[in-house]
């Protein structure tokens, strides 16, 4: 095989920021596979350039002229970010591929704007798409793997990829490491619901974690697993025999149901300064935090307790939440969770608007089949900017009040100052109050704010939310405009509407999505 310039973009930002808060922490956003694809390609002879983009970058400037292949990763909230860049430098002579969260959930559209999208990349599927190199134009080849890969470089073969990210940040400074990949729960909404469960390679664990200490003073390891902790002695033994206890920082998301007292010694022990435990509602999804079948303010005074007890241990906890499910209705999902605010005063709330991201779940079959997914452009669809499923027993209006409510609740100077004595450590209580008073708290609340009054004022809204009519506000359309910058004119005709109901209709199909080894799609 030839030698090949390759650049790999790793998108973190939909586009160009000079925002303090993007500036402090875009970088620690980073992504795993980039870096892993860069890895492998290296291996294989090729000459790689990654940038990972965080809205500060010149990418025209960082990345060389004359590239053969162009990889990038991106979230379906950065994909026409992605697609403008895949048309820019197609024509600059590039062959582009697309993998992550975006490919694995829209590969239909995606294909539309690239040679190659991936799904599931293992190191053959790499291999492929590198021997092949060519043009698939205008529908591009659809790839993946069978499964997830068994291994994948760890951070010292990453290492050069890591530090230059790094070098982005001014303070906080997180290496991202992966334990293990899927989940052995199988919540419906979720995109690793039916992706088995495996833990990787602990000797490369350890050796990553042992490399990380020679490099930082105490460095900060952020776990990309689904869900850290499955097998939680086995972890804990490994992160004991690699590493001093508590030389290294570490965060992670868990679920509740694994972080019982025992576990949560043993985590404070070795380090853990953050977790990210899931409640996502009060009336549904028990499973998960183990409240099985407690519902209501009983659900809620368990887990307060259970979150309290964890900021004993743990001084950084931020608890997710699902807003608009199926399961609620009325006031009382929306006070229950300022009730819990009220009693879990140290915990960050993260809320997310209830989305469907096209394949990522089974459950958004069940969305589509009975039309209520909303064809909003993906630019939005990040959990908070757009909710892409009707709400089933709330009005868009009333909805939007309780959003607007709560949010304004869980981000007013009472619950930032008790926020901030609730918690323990400079670090974690300075990072709450710049959260609350930046974009997640009062940016958020000025947003929903604009979307409320629009649902009155703005003769486009209320059709579009009714799903009376295809065309898109034009308030939308401006905000894409503006955050893609100089990268608007790249993007391709048509790309900022998609089919939301693509999943449904291949599914329904005989044509439906198909994968195949690329010397098999060349022979037919
Ligand atoms: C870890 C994680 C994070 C971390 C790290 C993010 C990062 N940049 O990687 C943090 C906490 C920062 C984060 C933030 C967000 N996240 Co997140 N996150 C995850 C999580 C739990 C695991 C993803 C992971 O790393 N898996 C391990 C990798 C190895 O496996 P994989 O993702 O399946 O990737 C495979 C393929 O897709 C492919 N691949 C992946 N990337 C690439 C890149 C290239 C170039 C190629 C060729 C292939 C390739 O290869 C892999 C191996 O087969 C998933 C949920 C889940 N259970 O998967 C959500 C998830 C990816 N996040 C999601 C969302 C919405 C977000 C946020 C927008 C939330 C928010 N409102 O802030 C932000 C966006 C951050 C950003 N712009 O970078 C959604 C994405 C949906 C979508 N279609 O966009 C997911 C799926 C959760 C969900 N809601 O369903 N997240
Ligand atoms: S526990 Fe978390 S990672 Fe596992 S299936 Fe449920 S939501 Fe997904």
């Amino acid at each position: 095989m030839r030698k090949l310039h390759i650049g790999i973009i790793d998108i973190v930002s939909k586009g160009p920021t000079r925002a303090l808060y993007a500036r402090v922490m875009n970088a620690n956003l980073a992504s795993i596979m980039p870096q892993v694809i860069g890895v492998w390609c290296r291996q294989l002879g090729h000459d790689v350039t990654l940038v990972c983009y965080t809205g500060f970058e010149n990418l025209l400037e960082e990345l060389p002229s004359t590239l053969d292949l162009l990889f990038i990763g991106a979230f379906t909230e950065a994909a026409h970010t992605a697609y403008a860049l895949s048309n820019l430098f197609r024509a600059r002579g590039a062959i582009t591929v697309l993998g992550g969260p975006h490919a694995r959930c829209y590969p239909e559209d995606a294909l539309q704007y690239f040679d190659y999208v991936l799904g599931f990349t293992d190191r053959e599927t790499l291999l492929d798409v590198l021997q092949d190199c060519s043009p698939h134009r205008p529908v591009g080849v659809h790839l993946s793997a069978d499964r997830q890969p068994l291994a994948l470089p760890g951070v010292r073969e990453r290492w050069p990829f890591i530090e230059s990210t790094l070098k982005k940040m001014p303070f906080l400074k997180m290496v991202p490491m992966i334990g293990s990949l899927g989940c052995p729960y199988t919540c419906s909404f979720c995109i690793d619901a039916d992706v088995p469960y495996q833990p990787m390679d602990f000797d490369v664990l350890r050796e990553d974690l042992r490399f990380l200490l020679k490099q930082f003073r105490r460095p900060l390891v952020a776990w990309h697993d689904p869900n850290f902790g499955v097998r939680f002695d086995a972890y804990l033994d490994m992160i004991e025999e690699a590493v001093p206890p508590g030389s290294i920082n570490f965060a992670a998301e868990s679920s509740l149901s694994l972080l019982s007292e025992p576990h949560l010694k043993r985590l404070k022990h070795n380090g853990f300064k953050a977790l990210l435990p899931g409640i996502e509602s009060w009336f549904d999804l028990g499973g998960k935090s183990k409240t099985g079948a407690l519902q209501g303010m009983d659900k809620v005074h368990q887990i307060s307790g259970h979150v309290n007890l964890i900021l004993k241990y743990v001084p950084y906890v931020q608890t997710n939440f699902v807003l608009g499910l199926d399961s609620d209705e009325g006031d009382e999902p929306f006070e229950l969770t300022k009730r819990f605010l009220d009693l879990t005063p140290g915990a960050f709330p993260g809320y997310s608007l209830l989305t469907a991201f096209g394949r990522a779940a089974a459950l958004n079959l069940d969305y589509q089949s009975a039309d209520r997914v909303l064809p909003f452009p993906f630019h939005f669809l990040n959990n908070n900017q757009a909710m892409n499923v009707r709400p089933r027993n709330y009005s868009w209006r009333d909805f939007y009040d309780r959003v607007i409510d709560l949010t304004r609740y869980s981000f007013r100077a009472q619950a930032i100052v008790r926020r901030f004595r609730a918690t323990q450590g400079m670090t974690s209580r300075w990072l709450n109050v710049v959260r609350a008073v930046s974009t997640e708290g009062s940016g958020r609340l000025r947003y929903y704010k604009e979307i409320r009054a629009r649902l009155d004022t703005d003769r486009q809204f209320s059709p579009y939310f009714e799903q009376e009519a295809d065309e898109l506000p034009e308030f939308y359309a401006d905000l894409v405009r503006r955050d893609l910058g100089t990268l608007w004119d790249w993007l391709p005709a048509g790309a900022l509407s998609h089919d939301p109901y693509s999943y449904l209709k291949s599914e329904r199909s005989a044509a439906s999505l198909v994968s195949v080894p690329l010397r098999q799609a060349a022979r037919r």
